[in-house]
């Protein structure tokens, strides 16, 4: 089967491996899902029992979840373009090493703001949950900033699939407006250069349904029953072959 990426609504942090396939140009498909309703419903359950977005389904029907795991399943077939690259290799260890930090400092510093928009109710709740995002965020686009320096790309001459991954969450920046991206110089100059690129064109119009045209490889979006009904087929298929 061609392969599926469901990706959540609004502004998840799907983007970023829809980015990174369209960089890898091979055909595959898109599945919307909304959230939260969709995302926590049992019908996607079936496709990631934690209930979160991004999930791939490979050709054989298998299921990746973890945005870290569906990057490096998508470096790995993109190491020609520069997406990904050998493990065992420094350059993968450095990849991996932006990858754990996108993944955790960075994502994670948005978690009190994400509580305080979607839970939070008293207004000495939303205080606390919003100094404290703030903080986090603050110093995590100082480290990030840092790290980057005068680089061109994250990993330095050439976008990687933690740029991609990096378009997707670092647009949460404007969303919750603690801090501006414009005080990080070298954050700000990739952001913008990300913005221009039509993978990144494409992930913005796919997201807010806009009839965009892929850059590269994605051949037709498909309802989440559709999806199942594929894959619950590609895995017994896998099953009777073994
Ligand atoms: N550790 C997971 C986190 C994924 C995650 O938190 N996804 C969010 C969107 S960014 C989600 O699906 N949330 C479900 C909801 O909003 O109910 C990953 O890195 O892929």
């Amino acid at each position: 089967m061609t392969p599926i990426l469901f990706y959540g609504v609004p502004s998840g942090c799907s983007f970023g491996s829809i980015v990174a396939l369209e960089w890898l140009g091979q055909p595959y498909r898109l599945c919307r899902i909304d959230m939260p309703d969709v995302v926590t419903s049992e019908a996607f359950r079936r496709i990631n029992p934690v209930g979160e977005t991004p999930a791939l389904a490979t050709e054989s029907g298998a299921i990746v979840t973890e945005s870290m795991a569906i990057l490096n399943w998508i470096g790995a077939r993109g190491m020609e373009h520069g997406l990904g690259f050998a493990q065992g290799t420094e350059a993968f260890d450095r990849l991996n090493r932006m990858l754990g930090y996108l993944n955790t400092t960075f994502f994670g510093a948005f978690a009190p703001l994400w509580h305080l928009y979607e839970h939070a109710s008293d207004d000495t709740a939303k205080a606390v949950l919003r100094e404290y995002g703030a903080v986090k965020v603050r110093k995590a686009h100082e480290q990030l900033d840092a790290m980057l320096g005068d680089g061109q790309w994250l990993l330095g001459d050439r976008p990687s699939v933690a740029d991609a991954y990096f378009a997707g969450i670092a647009r949460w920046t404007d969303y919750h407006g603690v801090v501006s991206r414009s005080d990080y110089r070298n954050l700000d100059r990739l952001y913008r250069k990300l913005q221009a690129d039509p993978a990144v064109r494409f992930a913005h119009g796919g997201e807010a349904g806009e009839p965009v045209r892929s850059a590269a490889g994605l051949v037709d979006q498909i309802g989440l029953d559709e999806a199942w009904l594929e894959i619950a087929a590609a895995q017994r298929e896998r099953l009777t072959r073994a």
